[in-house]
């Protein structure tokens, strides 16, 4: 099925759409495999904050272009070795980064839902976006894996700790120490993806999920996103819920009476609210 995507921005490296509700980033070097440069994260980053600032947006896709011109699919294989230097990705300003760990943080931390739509290789760099992402749906040529040891790289943040509770620590392990390579029948068995579709289904089964996840409540949907992380991210997961728990509260007319009595030159009068049990 064809939708009607809306361009929301023009980039170089990636494509970012709009429609009813969702954003769809789609990651555009199919000749790099989608490798990513810090440009090509700058303008993610700069994509994902346009979805988190948008009200209207509820649900985010994250996708890779393709096929390629040789007829191969790639969700994302990770960093573009071509530019790698000796202190992080070397962008066209000539400055080092290692920058996809901005989005990787961002992707966690955004109170929306993002969907990984992954056809083809999910690898090294990539296989951590996806990881990072809140579901997963692989096509039935997606192929996962990491390459660090083999490449002389690892992650060790997200990319070790987040996909061993994801997989358990066994397989991460042997994820990163063998570098072997998981279709998408073994990642689902494993836990690492929520559904596998055919390639030609793949689009139209993120829109589905997105579609029901937006006829929930986005509060729900938000509090939900920072409790699964606040288990897991320490402090900074737990200032995500707790950032949340102060929304809710500036709702409540208690919170407003604090705010209305400061602005009023006046004691604010909190008796009136019950200590509820
Ligand atoms: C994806 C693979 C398995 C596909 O194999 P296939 O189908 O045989 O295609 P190829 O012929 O290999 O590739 C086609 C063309 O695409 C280029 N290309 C592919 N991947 C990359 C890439 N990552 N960088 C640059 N170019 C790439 C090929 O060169 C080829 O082009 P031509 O035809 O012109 O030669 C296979 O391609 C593969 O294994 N790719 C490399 C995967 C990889 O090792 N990625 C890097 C892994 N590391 C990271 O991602 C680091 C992540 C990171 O940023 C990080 C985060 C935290 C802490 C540290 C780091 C860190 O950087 O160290």
């Amino acid at each position: 099925m064809k939708f009607n995507w809306i361009k929301a921005k023009e980039y170089k490296d990636i494509i970012y759409e709009k429609m009813d509700g969702i954003a769809k980033i789609t990651i555009n070097r199919p000749e790099k495999r989608n490798a990513f440069r810090p440009e090509t994260t700058m303008e993610m980053y700069d994509a994902f904050a346009d979805a988190r600032e948008d009200s209207n947006i509820g649900v985010i896709l994250l996708t890779g272009a393709g096929p390629s011109k040789d007829g191969k699919y790639a969700f994302c294989s990770g960093g573009d070795q071509s530019i790698r230097g000796n202190k992080g990705y070397v962008g066209k300003d000539g400055v080092p980064r290692l920058n996809i760990l901005d989005v990787q943080k961002q992707i966690r931390s955004i109170p929306k839902p993002v969907i990984a739509l992954v056809a083809g290789y999910a690898i090294g760099g990539g296989h951590v976006l996806h990881v990072v992402c809140d579901l997963t749906i692989a096509a039935d040529n997606a192929i996962f894996g990491q390459t660090g040891p083999m490449v002389g790289s690892f992650d060790g943040g997200f990319g070790a700790s987040y996909l061993a509770r994801i997989v358990g620590q066994k397989k991460a392990r042997e994820i990163w120490y063998l570098c072997h390579q998981y279709n998408a029948q073994e990642a689902y068995e494993m836990g690492l993806v929520n559904k596998v579709v055919s390639i030609d289904q793949l689009e139209e089964e993120g829109v589905k999920w997105a579609y029901e996840i937006l006829e929930k409540s986005p509060l729900a949907i938000r509090l939900l996103k920072s409790a699964f992380n606040a288990e897991l991210d320490g402090q900074a997961g737990i200032q995500e819920l707790a950032g949340n728990a102060t929304l809710l509260y500036y709702m409540t007319d208690e919170a407003q009476e604090g705010k209305n009595a400061y602005n009023e030159k006046r004691k604010p009068d909190f008796k009136k609210f019950p200590r509820v049990p």
